[in-house]
């Protein structure tokens, strides 16, 4: 968010009242740097006003909050109003790519957002409304599995693509 581009499209999204909804999935470090260390005024959200624009933060790791504020945001899309700048505060719970070591961050930092995870927060929460089982659940997960097994294997068993599909599936097509 620091960068040029970000401003750019705020600016022309806000001037062509485009139906947008930009989510800033806020994890406090860019690799190893930490996010209050890099940015003048680290509340991405009220970057939205300079623009004119909606801007709104939410606890990124309650999924029902961020739904909320994501619906509030579509809607005022869809009346013509225009985008939104939506900042989650959350988390990244391993280091940025298989070549980070993840040394940096400090041991109590992680542990405080893994306390916080969203997926068992909401497990926790529809347990207790009782609007699903703690065995329907690990149902779910299995299922899950089990259809990532069978992507993956899709895809080592399928043929390599050919060169001239280089730029498929980036531009629009007749
Ligand atoms: C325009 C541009 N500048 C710099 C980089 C180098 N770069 C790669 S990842 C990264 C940080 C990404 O941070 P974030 O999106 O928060 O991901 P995280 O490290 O939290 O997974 C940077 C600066 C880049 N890829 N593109």
């Amino acid at each position: 968010c620091n960068i040029g581009q970000f401003y750019e499209c705020l600016n022309m999204a806000a001037l062509w009242k485009l139906p947008i909804l930009f989510v800033v999935e806020n994890n406090k470090w860019a690799i190893g740097m930490d996010h209050n260390r890099a940015t003048s005024d680290p509340e991405i959200w009220r970057k939205a006003a300079a623009f004119g624009m909606a801007g709104e933060e939410v606890d990124g790791m309650d999924v029902l909050a961020v739904r909320g504020a994501a619906q509030r945001a579509i809607e005022r899309a869809r009346a013509g109003e225009g985008p939104t700048l939506l900042e989650c505060l959350t988390y990244r719970f391993r280091g940025h790519s298989l070549a980070d070591p993840d040394e940096l961050r400090a041991e109590a930092e992680k542990e405080f957002w893994a306390q916080r995870d969203p997926i068992k927060r909401l497990a926790a929460h529809l347990i207790e409304q009782k609007l699903a089982s703690a065995e329907e659940l690990k149902a779910i997960d299995k299922e899950i599995d089990a259809e990532v097994a069978d992507c993956v294997e899709f895809a080592l068993a399928a043929p390599e693509p050919k060169p001239e599909e280089l730029t498929r599936y980036i531009w629009a097509e007749d």
